[in-house]
């Protein structure tokens, strides 16, 4: 089954220049772009975004990375998207994540780490409707 995915290559992904990259191998993934859009985060937004995470030692400085620069929000499709995204991006610490994945090649540190992706259906759910309100969950091809 088609399924979607909300995803963002990073401020260090962007800056550094892979953002192509990244994006050519999602779509060699076979994904489709459902929704794009580079933006950069306001504080509070990225505060509302990692707001499962706010207990977190980490909470305060991801949320400072996270709004340091544009970032690029997208929501992809593709069969089994959510896993199949995860799968593509690697492990969160670049230095645990597998040959061949996104953070294994791009990303800098585990806080630095190229590119999100929903973690689940409820918070591809989520986040979906947090950058892209309008743009439905489930495939309407
Ligand atoms: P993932 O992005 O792999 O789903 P999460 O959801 O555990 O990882 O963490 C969300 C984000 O928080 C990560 N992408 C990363 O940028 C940051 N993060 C996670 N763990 C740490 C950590 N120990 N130190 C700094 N930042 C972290």
């Amino acid at each position: 089954m088609s399924e979607r995915t909300f995803s963002i290559i990073k401020p260090d992904a962007l800056a550094a220049g892979h953002a192509g990259a990244i994006l050519s191998r999602i779509e060699k993934a076979g994904f489709r772009i459902v929704a794009l859009r580079m933006r950069r985060l306001t504080r509070p937004e990225a505060e509302g975004f990692y707001h499962v995470h706010r207990e977190r030692p980490f909470f305060g400085g991801l949320c400072d990375y996270m709004s340091s620069g544009p970032c690029i929000t997208m929501v992809l499709e593709r069969e089994n998207g959510i896993a199949g995204l995860r799968e593509l991006m690697g492990a969160t610490d670049p230095a645990s994540a597998a040959e061949g994945t996104i953070r294994k090649d791009f990303a800098r540190s585990i806080e630095a780490n190229a590119i999100h992706g929903s973690d689940a259906p409820e918070t591809a759910a989520f986040e979906i409707g947090y950058f892209f309100p309008g743009v439905e969950l489930s495939s309407v091809r």
